[in-house]
């Protein structure tokens, strides 16, 4: 079993030969990291690895990725093990290797592996042990053969550089007996909490669905079970657990995320922001241990705005910003927001709605946890990062009006033709927003109603989505974006409607927040990098009442989200839970 303490005190000799499975026949990443000692921690000794590998020349990377004998190949040498690991520990659940697919599954790996290296000009690197460390079974290899394959090559060079870096993680923690146990609770915590969708087959959870109430009563049960004082859900939705201090009267840190999902969604976004608190709680409840505050962890129940435009519904309620007319706003089947809640047994009323709003003064401010969605952390190979400030956001609905007409008898200079309006719109908004450098801007919904193959379209709807760092220029964009709306359907001819769905201020972290962040991911021995959310979080409306600063989590495959492709290691998901931890040690001792 390997111990810092005997790899800092190692000749680089005895380091280097400790360290000589870590990355096959690349002996040089360990010599050359030794100098990186003494190594505080043992995510300090994986990102000094990482961090070598990332300064090497093209020749070096391109030789290691070659290196690479693919476990997948059950011909390969050591494919009997699962990749991902030096001879696959005894926990490694027998589908772990490809080496154990049906014939016909292994024959689509051979044919996409040799593809994949004919296009590429090297093997095909995946750390078969998968996000959670337990396995990935063959259907998943060739899903992810069949997504890879199409990727471009500079992201794929980066992407089996990737791998490598995460089997190398999975081999240090067999050769030093850690297992990520906080990050894998979070990661079964997830993967059990999907299985309640309104989607066969996907995960879709909108406010108030039946899947949406189930999914509440599990985090509820979830928290009980972890030894939280009081368990409720709320007059909106939210799951509130309380874990008090010494103190049940001791004013208390607030923390959490949301757990509704946008449709077609993936598993983390939100709901590690309350399950990573949850497993921090759990394990304080098991130590007997109280802090001088308490912890209240909110499971907000609407974040996503999928089934009513009221988005931070959850959040919202905590600060008074719960607004009176979406009790009245009927869903897209004509239910409104006020029946859904009294059918899911909540008062549907704004006396009691209007209780859920917290006093400021009772609390110290609100943390939260979330994954990046975005490829920052992932192509800089680091877990863990800061966030400096929340971008301001603002959403229209709209629709254009034209004429509708006969596809075949209408000539083209005298068509009124709403969709090649709207995608006229879509085009200005990519490039105005392009113009800025960081500022986004998204037409995330383009619909024809009742359109023919036929028929010229007489209508088209669609959404506006546009952020930008600070306030200012969120509203020069979408200033442009309107002016454009109007100029182009003058010169079409066409009429238009459009209405603000939501508007959310830039929310920058508060610094000393923030500072107790930075000190808890340092602890790790991790490196610092600050960066903006370019998504809006419940963090955004908790900061017009209390403090608030954010930590992001790594996502896998660049960061995707929004996207059943959404992923996070359970390693990540352990380093947040210790970060976690770490602010809570340091608000305590302060
Ligand atoms: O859209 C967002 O920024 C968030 O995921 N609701
Ligand atoms: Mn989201
Ligand atoms: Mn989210």
């Amino acid at each position: 079993m390997l111990s810092l303490a005997q790899l800092n005190h190692a000749t680089q000799a005895e380091f280097s030969q400790a360290l000589q499975a870590v990355y096959p026949k690349a002996p040089w990443i360990a010599e050359r990291a030794g100098s990186a000692r003494p190594l505080a921690t043992l995510a300090a000794l994986k990102h000094a690895l990482v961090r070598t590998v990332r300064e090497a020349s093209r020749d070096e990377q391109l030789a290691l990725i070659r290196a690479h004998a693919d476990p997948a190949d059950p011909a390969a040498p050591g494919a009997q093990h699962a990749a991902g690991a030096a001879p696959a520990p005894a926990d490694a659940p027998s589908d772990a290797g490809a080496g154990h697919g049906t014939p016909d599954e292994l024959a689509r790996i051979h044919a996409l592996r040799a593809d994949y290296s004919a296009r590429f000009g090297w093997p095909f690197v995946l750390a078969l042990r998968g996000p959670r460390g337990s396995g990935l079974r063959a259907a998943q290899i060739i899903a992810t053969l069949e997504r890879r394959i199409d990727n471009p090559p500079e992201f794929e060079f980066a992407e089996a550089l990737r791998q490598l870096h995460r089997m190398a993680e999975l081999r240090l923690n067999d050769a030093f007996g850690f297992v990520p146990e906080q990050g894998q609770r979070v990661w079964d915590w997830c993967e059990r909490l999907a299985r309640h969708s309104e989607q066969p087959g996907g995960l879709t959870v909108t406010y108030l669905s039946d899947a949406h109430r189930a999914a509440a009563a599990e985090i509820a049960a979830t928290m009980r079970d972890c030894g939280f004082d009081q368990v409720d859900i709320d007059a909106v939705g939210n799951v509130v657990g309380v874990y008090h201090g010494d103190d049940p009267a001791a004013r208390r840190l607030l923390t959490g995320s949301h757990y509704d999902t946008v449709r077609n969604a993936g598993k983390y976004d939100g709901r590690i922001g309350h399950f990573i608190p949850m497993a921090c709680v759990r394990a304080l409840h098991l130590a007997g241990r109280r802090l001088p505050f308490g912890l209240e962890v909110v499971a907000f129940a609407e974040e996503e705005g999928q089934r009513y435009k009221a988005t931070f519904l959850g959040s919202g309620a905590l600060v008074g910003n719960f607004r009176p007319e979406w009790l009245d706003q009927p869903d897209r089947d004509g239910v409104r927001m006020r029946d859904a809640m009294r059918q899911a047994g909540l008062p549907g009323d704004l006396a009691a709605i209007a209780t859920l709003r917290r006093d400021p003064a009772r609390y110290l401010g609100f943390v939260e946890v979330h994954i990046e969605q975005g490829p920052v952390l992932n192509a800089l190979d680091l877990p863990l990062g800061i966030v400096s400030s929340i971008n301001a956001s603002v959403r229209h609905m709209g629709e254009i009006i034209g004429m509708a007409s006969h596809a075949g008898t209408t000539p083209m200079q005298v068509r009124r033709d709403a969709a090649c309006a709207a995608a006229e719109l879509a085009l200005f908004v990519e490039r105005r927003a392009a113009a800025d450098g960081d500022s986004v801007g998204t037409v995330g919904m383009l619909e024809v109603p009742a359109g023919s193959i036929n028929v010229v379209p007489g209508r088209c709807r669609f959404s506006l989505d546009l952020r930008a760092p600070s306030d200012a220029q969120r509203d020069r964009l979408r200033d442009d974006v309107l002016a454009e709306l109007a100029a182009l359907c003058a010169r079409r001819g066409l009429r238009y409607q459009v209405e603000e769905a939501m508007r959310e201020s830039a929310a920058p972290s508060d610094a000393a927040w923030q500072h107790r962040w930075e000190q808890a991911v340092a602890a790790l021995g991790l490196p610092l990098h600050r960066l903006p959310s370019g998504a809006g979080h419940d963090a955004m409306k908790l900061h017009t009442a209390m403090p608030q600063a954010m930590l992001f989590v790594r996502g896998e495959h660049a960061g995707i989200s929004h996207n059943p492709l959404e992923s996070s290691t359970a390693d990540d998901l352990d380093l947040a839970c210790a970060a976690f931890t770490r602010l809570l040690d340091q608000v305590a001792t302060s």
